[in-house]
């Protein structure tokens, strides 16, 4: 890794301001951004502009003249980069060579520009074109048991190219579609389908301008969604309060200086956001709100016997929930030492919270990966769930459950078919419309993916974008393994550490971004996308593609799959690919009630909705109402404490998108010039006798559960501002220390947020 010893000073500006415009400037210089990729930028999130390539946060109606945020100018400016990753270069480097160097390094490289081989004689890539990779990779394809094969997609791809993605990996014979979202919000998919029947959140922009609470748990706005800043500062300002929980001060859930404000940017004084903000441990979410739940509980008990106003909503609760009794009884005897313990806050902070939940009429709770990722994160967003239910705060205006969605379209990815669960899909209408019988098997979730890499028996790979070896847990097994596969294909942007780890056989299929103009037979195409509150757009993209050799995505897949599988009357890759408003009119025909006329419907101001039964208080679950659960366990992580003993938070800085590392700059959090760190509370740092500086290895602590050793060496230790025996640091470079068995128990997203580690000097 590149960098000096950090610098730690405390960020002492609010998140937003000039700070973010000077983010923006030192990125346009940095990512060395071509002509005109300022003005590209006016096009940003607009209806007939194209939508932004960052964050899944919803793109309004009424767009203001600059809908975009600090992070989603960077992606966009980073994705126009003028530097180009072009053959001559793969001339001049080996892939062991470049598996050496660092991911900025690489990133900095810029757009690939040809199809690329890899050649195991000479250890690099070389230049081949479309049609004799297509064919080999077919051949590739037709050699191995389908079963054997998986594909992956990464969030970014727009619904068409997704539709018929998914449509291929079954037409060839699979259901191996794992998602980036496996490793994300499959804890939201299953965990909140769960409980009130709906795998996506049940806001819309509308609930946010009536909310008067919000409990915000375990994302970070300010670097991961700059753009709901503007909301959270609306609400602020209008009285909502917001009680935010979160291991870490986080700048962007404290203060904003909105830089669409010219008095505000000049004068400086920043909107304070947070009401309340609680530092609950890791996994501590549980129990906290569990102790949220017993102050309402509480008040409501009051409020009987005065006679006054109900804080809990029985009629909603009789007519609409199932397992309330048994969950009331659970925090009648659930006492606040244990709730103190596993949460690491105090009865009063959360006796507090309580009241602000008790005194609201309308709440929504929103909340991010501090909760998806852990081994019973589908426990904490039951809980969650739990206390909106108890006033009724789901399914009417100015309330619900928003989580807060990763890649632009990953929730839409999910929508058109890619999903591993043969109960999600449309296996009638592929029926229907292509003759096509679905492979009855589940396919791979990420963590299945591996786990069949590490025993062998998967034997291809193709990823539609993404870094997946570097996103995955367990790098040190998973890196050797991966280089065993038959045959590893990337439809990629840009080079990255998955691609310097070919299989026996390796295609890179380069192509074109979101704001490049994709332009096929029948014209200029457009595509769609679907965000956080389940509204769909259409994107077109306007830019000269980075290099006359790129495809897109949609032609790509449709390139391979024509190459791949037997022609069928009803299987029309050449017409899909040459007029995109085709495959939309099978996305229609295949999820008419969602997505009838959309067409038509997409490019209207803010999109379309395609709607939420929870939203309108119908409850697909199992008991047809809405659940409360009953925790099995009062804190989300998998293992519990011992002496010496930490967990571990792995976090994204404020310079980086995923594996995507832009800089080294950390600007909100005041860390500067490295990556490899890790983040300490002072007085944990004096009982360990370490020194600010000090560089130490982590060890993971799996209490003897397996016999192998995990270690990331070389993180220097900083003072930071975190609850007693957590400790925190950056995601990839701390994915060795993440056993691949470490995940939530329903959904198997990785734990990332908890994971039990030791200090070695
Ligand atoms: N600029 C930028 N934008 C991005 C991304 C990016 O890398 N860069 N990534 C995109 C993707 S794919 C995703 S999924 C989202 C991720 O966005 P987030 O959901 O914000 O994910 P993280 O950065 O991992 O941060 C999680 C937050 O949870 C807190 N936390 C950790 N453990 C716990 C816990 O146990 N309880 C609670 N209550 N809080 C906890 C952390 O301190 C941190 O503030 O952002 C998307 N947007
Ligand atoms: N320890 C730890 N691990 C984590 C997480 C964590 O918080 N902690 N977070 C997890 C989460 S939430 C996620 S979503 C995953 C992310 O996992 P991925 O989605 O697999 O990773 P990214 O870094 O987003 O992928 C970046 C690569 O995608 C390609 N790319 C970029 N843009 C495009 C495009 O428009 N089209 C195509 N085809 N390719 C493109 C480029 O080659 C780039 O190098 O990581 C997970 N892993
Ligand atoms: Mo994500």
């Amino acid at each position: 890794m590149a960098g000096t010893l950090p610098d730690p000073k405390e960020y002492d500006h609010a998140s937003g301001g000039w700070g973010s415009l000077k983010g923006i400037s030192r990125i346009e210089h940095n990512s060395r951004a071509g002509p005109g990729a300022l003005d590209t930028l006016r096009e940003q999130n607009k209806p007939g502009g194209y939508m932004c390539s960052s964050c899944a946060w919803v793109k309004p109606p009424n767009p203001h003249p600059f809908e975009f945020c600090e992070n989603g100018a960077k992606a966009t400016l980073w994705d126009l980069t003028s530097n180009r990753c072009t053959p001559e270069f793969f001339v001049r480097h080996t892939v062991s060579n470049l598996r050496e160097w660092d991911a900025h390094d690489l990133e900095m490289e810029g757009r690939l520009t040809h199809p690329m081989r890899y050649d195991a004689a000479q250890d690099r890539y070389v230049e081949t074109t479309w049609d004799v990779a297509f064919a080999a990779i077919a051949a590739k394809l037709r050699a191995v048991d389908p079963k054997a094969v998986t594909f992956y997609t990464s969030g970014k791809a727009g619904l068409e190219a997704s539709y018929l993605y998914a449509l291929f990996a079954r037409m060839y014979g699979h259901n191996n579609l794992p998602d980036s979202s496996n490793m994300c919000h499959e804890t939201t998919s299953v965990g909140l389908k769960k409980v009130i029947g709906s795998p996506v959140g049940t806001c819309t922009l509308d609930d946010l301008d009536h909310c008067d609470a919000i409990f915000y748990l375990g994302q970070n706005p300010g670097t991961n969604s700059p753009r709901i800043l503007h909301n959270l500062q609306k609400a602020a300002e209008r009285g909502c309060r917001i009680v935010v929980f979160n291991p870490l001060r986080e700048k962007g859930l404290m203060e904003f200086v909105n830089p669409q404000r010219p008095v505000q940017m000049t004068v400086g004084s920043a909107t304070k956001l947070d009401h309340l903000y609680l530092q609950v441990r890791p996994g501590g979410d549980i129990a906290a709100l569990l102790g949220v739940c017993k102050q309402v509980i509480a008040r409501d008990d009051e409020a009987q016997a005065e006679g006054s106003a109900r804080v809990l909503d029985p009629d909603f609760i009789d007519q609409h929930t199932d397992g309330f009794d048994a969950f009331i009884a659970r925090v009648r005897n659930t006492g606040w030492d244990e709730i103190e313990r596993n949460s690491c806050l105090t009865r009063t902070e959360l006796e507090a919270a309580g009241d602000v939940y008790a005194t609201s009429t309308r709440v929504i709770g929103i909340y991010g990966m501090g909760l998806t990722q852990h081994v019973h994160g589908s426990q904490s967003i039951g809980l969650l769930v739990n206390l909106l239910l108890l006033s009724g705060n789901i399914g009417r205006r100015g309330a619900g459950c928003s989580p807060i969605r990763g890649h632009s379209n990953v929730q839409g990815q999910r929508t058109v078919g890619i999903t591993e669960k043969v109960e999600l899909a449309p296996v009638e209408k592929y029926r229907e419309l292509f003759d096509l019988e679905t492979p009855r098997e589940d396919g791979h979730t990420t963590v299945d993916f591996i786990g069949a890499l590490l025993d062998g028996s998967n034997k291809g790979y193709i990823g539609l974008g993404g870094n997946l070896a570097m996103a995955v847990p367990d790098h040190d097994s998973v890196h050797p393994a991966w280089r065993e596969m038959d045959f590893t294909v990337h439809i990629a942007t840009k080079f990255n550490h998955t691609h310097c780890l070919p299989g026996k056989e390796s295609w890179l299929l380069p192509c074109l971004v979101r704001a490049e103009e994709d332009m096929q037979e029948s014209g200029s195409q457009q595509v769609s996308v679907e965000d956080s509150f389940s509204h769909v757009y259409g994107s077109i993209g306007r830019r000269q593609p980075a290099s006359e050799h790129l495809r897109s995505e949609t032609a790509i897949v449709c390139g391979l799959a024509k190459a791949a599988l037997p022609s069928h009357p009803k299987w029309r890759w050449d017409e899909w690919e040459a007029d995109y408003a085709r495959i939309r009119d099978l996305i229609a025909r295949t999820f008419p009630d969602e997505f009838h006329d959309m067409n038509e419907r997409m490019n209207q101001p803010g999109g379309f909705y395609r709607g939420n039964p929870a939203h309108d208080r119908v409850w697909k679950t199992d008991s047809g109402k809405a659940e409360f659960t009953d925790p099995t366990a009062l804190n989300a992580c998998g293992i519990g404490d011992a002496p010496g003993r930490f967990h571990l938070v792995t976090l994204r800085s404020n310079d980086q998108f995923n594996t995507t590392i832009y800089g080294h700059s950390d600007r909100l959090r005041g860390i500067e010039g490295s990556r490899m760190i890790v983040l300490m509370r002072p007085e944990d740092m004096v009982a360990q006798g370490i020194e600010e500086g000090r560089q130490i290895t982590l060890e993971t602590d799996v209490d003897g559960r397996d016999g192998n050793v995990r270690r990331v060496g070389g993180l220097a230790v900083l003072p930071y501002d975190l609850p007693k025996g957590t400790l925190a640091g950056y995601f990839p470079e701390l994915n060795p220390l993440v056993p691949l068995w470490y995940h939530d128990e329903l959904s198997k997203t990785p734990a990332s947020k908890g994971i039990p580690v030791r200090i070695r000097l």
